[in-house]
């Protein structure tokens, strides 16, 4: 992948797999996070009206398991990048661990949210930081609420199905493109199933807006025939390799 033209604009958009080799499971197939869980129960907010306990257990244990979690070659490769493009290049990650800022990068859209944050699930509020893991019998409640004498309990900071995303965040990728298409213009996915919308129509936005498009990945994903160049195998050993090219 030829980066070194000074005239590159590059978005990356990263999935579950980029972080696997940080130890973070990704979520589809065996192993992976869902594996047991019943999705709609545990990733869309009926599930979590319906059993707020259940939903906060498994994103405590996430938070358990992803504490002591590091950034790995892959996302260290990416942070090195960015010394070298600046804010010509962007991460629209998908991923909630917050590795690539813990790896250095400053420019990252989170486009599902964070790990590391609560909201209320009832007002406005901006997102707290909170890495907290709650028992079913103490479930936190929003502070802001109760002080107007209401009840409302916090939720994870993270988009589940069916939700939105947070505002603000899609414009950030749009505004990027745009920016982008008046120059050499590169995108690359890394280490995602493209099965999940909007991020799995990057890649068609990306193309039409004249990009040249990577994808690496360990298994051939659904969305693989709309990229230019497909490099499959593990992120943390391929990517160091190829960007620096
Ligand atoms: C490696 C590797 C290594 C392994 N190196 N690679 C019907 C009903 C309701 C909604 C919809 C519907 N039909 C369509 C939708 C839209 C829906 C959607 O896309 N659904 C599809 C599943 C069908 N999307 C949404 O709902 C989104 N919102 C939306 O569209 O809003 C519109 C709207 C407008 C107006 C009003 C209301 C709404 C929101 C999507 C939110 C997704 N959230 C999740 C869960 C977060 C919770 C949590 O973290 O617990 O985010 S879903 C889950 O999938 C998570 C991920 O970010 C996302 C993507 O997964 P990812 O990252 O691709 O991981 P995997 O596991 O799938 O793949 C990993 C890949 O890595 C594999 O390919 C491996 O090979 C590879 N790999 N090791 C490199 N070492």
């Amino acid at each position: 992948m030829k980066l070194d033209h000074p005239d590159t604009h590059l978005l990356v958009l990263t999935g579950a797999g980029i972080s696997a080799e940080s130890g973070i499971p990704t979520f589809r197939g065996s192993g992976g996070v869902w594996e047991g869980e019943s999705v709609a129960r545990v990733a869309s907010l009926s599930g979590f009206v319906h059993d707020p306990a259940r939903v906060w257990r498994f994103y405590s244990e996430r938070r358990a398991r992803g504490r002591d979690a590091k950034p790995n070659a892959g996302h260290l490769a990416l942070a090195k990048l960015e010394e070298k493009l600046g804010d010509r290049m962007l991460i629209a990650t998908q991923n909630i661990d917050g590795l690539h800022q813990s790896a250095g990068n400053t420019r990252v859209v989170e486009l599902h949210g964070n790990l590391w944050k609560s909201r209320c699930s009832r007002c406005e509020r901006e997102p707290i930081d909170d890495a907290a893991e709650y028992s079913p019998e103490k479930l936190p409640a929003c502070g802001k609420c109760h002080a107007r004498g209401e009840f409302a309990l916090l939720r994870p900071h993270i988009v589940w199905f069916g939700e939105k995303l947070s505002s603000g965040v899609l414009d950030r990728v749009e505004a990027f493109i745009r920016r982008a298409r008046k120059h050499r213009f590169v995108f690359l996915a890394v280490g995602t199933s493209g099965l999940v919308a909007p991020s799995s129509q990057f890649v068609d936005v990306a193309r039409a807006a004249g990009a040249e498009t990577w994808l690496v990945n360990q298994d051939r994903p659904a969305n693989a025939e709309a990229f230019a160049h497909v490099v499959l195998g593990p992120s943390g050993e391929l990517l160091p390799a190829l960007l620096q090219r």
